[in-house]
Parts: C-alpha cells; sequence; structure tokens
C-alpha cells in the first residue's frame, strides 16, 4: 500500500502488530508468500551416490545391531527439507541393508511402502501371509495396510531402495505405525491369538504372480485377497520382466520427454500400483539424449542400470548404477544416456495424487531450449 498520510503510515505497522496479537495476519502483508505464481518447491534436485553410500551402509551392517534399529537404513535427505529425511516433499527413499539371518519384525502403516532389490540374493518380503523372494532390479509392494516383514535367507547382505508415499500422509496428519502383530496358531490349545515377530506364510510361493502375473488374463474366482483397495494386488514386479518388455519396446519411436518408459500398472484396473504414487521403468537407449519438459509432480530415480546424467534447470545430474536422484516437481529436465550401453532408471512419482486432486499440470519445453 501506498499512501503519502504519514498517520496512515503509522497506523499500518500498528495494525500489523495488533493482528498478530489477535493470531491473525494482514493480507496484505504476506499475499506474495500465499499467492505465488508458479509452484515453489524446496526440494533440490540432487544426486546420492552408490559409491559414498554403500561403505557406510557396509559399516552400519556391523555397527548397528538390527534389534535396536528394528529398519537398518540410510535415508536420502534433501537439502531442502532438512531436518526432515526425505526426498522429496511427498517421497521418503533410503537404502536399506538386511545381515544374512537377520529378521526385521512384522508391521504395518498408512504410508504405502516398496523396495526395489538392488544387491544379494536370498532376502524376502512377507506381505500379508505371502512370502516375496526377491531378486535384482524386483519391485515389492506393501500397500497402505498390508502387513509385512523382512528377512534374508541366503549368505551374503542384501540392499535394496525403500521407497514410500510417508511425507504425503505425514502431511496430511495421517500416519499410523502397527507394530502388535498376533496370528492364531496351528498348535495353539486355546485358540486365542498371539502375538508374533513374523508372519507365518499362508499362501504359496509367487501367488499374487500367479494370480496375476499373465497380462490380460485374471481369475474370476475367489476373493480379491491380496493388497488393498486402491493398490495392486499383485505384490511383485519381477525385474526380469520388466527389463523384457524394455527390450522388446527399444526399437519403437519412444516418448520424446522420457525414452522408452513403462509403467507398472495393477493388472485388474489397469492404474497405478498405488493410490497415491506411480512407479515406472524407463530404457535411454546408448547415447539417447531427450527433450526437456516440466510437470508437477515429483519424481524419485533409481539407476538400475548403465549411466548417464539428467539436467534440471541449472543443475546437471551424473549418475550411475544403484545411484538415486530426484527432480522436484515443476523443474524444467531431460535425460541423456552418456555411455555406450543401455541405461535403466526406476523412477516413483506423485502424479496419481496429483492427478485425483486435479492439480496436475504438464508443459514441453520449446523446440529451441530443449537440450
Ligand atoms: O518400510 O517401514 O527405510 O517406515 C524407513 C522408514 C523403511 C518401512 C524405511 C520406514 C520403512
Ligand atoms: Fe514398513
Amino acid at each position: 500500500m501506498t499512501t503519502g498520510n504519514q498517520s496512515a503510515i503509522e497506523d499500518q505497522a500498528r495494525l500489523s502488530e495488533e493482528a498478530a496479537a489477535l493470531n491473525m495476519v494482514a493480507f496484505w502483508d504476506v499475499r506474495g508468500d500465499i499467492e505465488p505464481t508458479e509452484p515453489r518447491p524446496r526440494v533440490h534436485p540432487h544426486v546420492w551416490k552408490w559409491n559414498e553410500v554403500a561403505p557406510r551402509l557396509h559399516r552400519s551392517a556391523h555397527a548397528i545391531p538390527l534389534e535396536s534399529a528394528e529398519r537398518r537404513a540410510l535415508l536420502c535427505s534433501n537439502p531442502g527439507l532438512s531436518p526432515k529425511p526425505y526426498m522429496t516433499d511427498t517421497i521418503l527413499a533410503a537404502y536399506s541393508l538386511y545381515n544374512p539371518g537377520e529378521q526385521a519384525p512384522v508391521h504395518r502403516h498408512t504410508p504405502s511402502a516398496s523396495r526395489f532389490l538392488l544387491e544379494g540374493a536370498g532376502g524376502f518380503t512377507t506381505v500379508d501371509g505371502e512370502k516375496c523372494m526377491m531378486r535384482r532390479g524386483d519391485v515389492i509392494l506393501t500397500p497402505n495396510g498390508t502387513w509385512h516383514d523382512h528377512g534374508n535367507d541366503g549368505d551374503e547382505p542384501i540392499v535394496w531402495m525403500d521407497v514410500l508415499d510417508l511425507p504425503l500422509v505425514e502431511s496430511l496428519n495421517n500416519s499410523i505405525f502397527e507394530f502388535d502383530y498376533r496370528e492364531t496358531e496351528s498348535q495353539s490349545n486355546t485358540g486365542e491369538p498371539l502375538q508374533r515377530a513374523t508372519q507365518q506364510i499362508r499362501y504359496p510361493e509367487d501367488h499374487s504372480t500367479q494370480l496375476y502375473g499373465q497380462g490380460g488374463m485374471v481369475p474370476l474366482f475367489g476373493d480379491k485377497v491380496r493388497g488393498r483397495p486402491g493398490a495392486s494386488p499383485m505384490l511383485i514386479y519381477r525385474g526380469a520382466d520388466i527389463r523384457a518388455q524394455l527390450a522388446r519396446l527399444r526399437d519403437y519411436p519412444a516418448d520424446p520427454h522420457d525414452g522408452v518408459i513403462i509403467e507398472l500398472v495393477d493388472p485388474v484396473t489397469g492404474g497405478p500400483v498405488m493410490s497415491t504414487l506411480s512407479y515406472r521403468a524407463q530404457l535411454l537407449r546408448p547415447g539417447e539424449r531427450t527433450r526437456t519438459h516440466r510437470h508437477t509432480a515429483s519424481t524419485i530415480y533409481c539407476v538400475i542400470e548403465g549411466g548417464g546424467v539428467t539436467r534440471v534447470n541449472d543443475t546437471t545430474l551424473h549418475w550411475e548404477r544403484n545411484d538415486a536422484f530426484c527432480v522436484p516437481g515443476w523443474a524444467w529436465h531431460s535425460f541423456q544416456n552418456t555411455t555406450p550401453d543401455d541405461s535403466v532408471l526406476y523412477s516413483v512419482t506423485d502424479a496419481p495424487t496429483l492427478v485425483k486432486l486435479g492439480l496436475y499440470r504438464e508443459e514441453a519445453g520449446a523446440s529451441a531450449d530443449a537440450s
């Protein structure tokens, strides 16, 4: 406000003070802050380098007993969100290691969770009584409300990346974790459910894949017993299947912004595998360079294969195998595979949340600034 009147100027200041005393704020003092003309993500584009993470993770395997930590994870903490240890406003991502023979106790929570298996064989997650053995490149889902426990039956440490919508659920004040798991034991005399640290296996191996793993064919009998409403009933997507599908599509004219990109979908509805998050895999062919675009959804990436760069506004992120990085919402970005071999990225985006809320927008870069 401008005025030449001295007493009016003094009264402006007094009004702001008096408003504060009434737990109010004068709109004209904060207008720019609450009416941005475009999204202002606090998240920085950032890359977490596997060669820096791996030695610390392996040290933690000796220094941190699983019994004291429950989950032995190093969380990717975005410099723009500190002190919250989250990769983006909506997504938590962490590297986790489990030693041979270790078992993480069963629990469930309202945030939806998932793992990308990165290193080691013999690791498993039991989801609602179904044991899912994990191999490199596999994506395992534990949707909102599913009971899950983890373990390592192999003879080497296993490493995976956890991806959860926890910051999103927390921002809505709806985060609930439960650790009191009870099951009726087959040998129980009383029939009373007993507290257990791990679930009994109640389904055959690869059960949800048997039911739902053949694209285009789903069983008409029985309940939709797997998963939870709004999430995929298929609990594990095999890395080998993902890679084979990318290979089948590699000679197609691909997406100009993302290369050969596929979405992991709920085989019953065709929708995203989580109600909040979409999971994707993309192949960037040797030397491939994509055009720049932006969208209001933010995305986290995990490098499964190869190497390259992602340009995000004025920042260049260099990535290679097992690195993780993030692209904030509304940031211009493009990809380049800088190697003579294929590069494969897994990604998770909060686009389904924004679409459901009617907020999702995207824009292609002008061809002149396409990089
Ligand atoms: O899957 O429960 O790496 O709650 C960090 C926090 C995993 C999980 C993490 C979690 C989880
Ligand atoms: Fe969990």
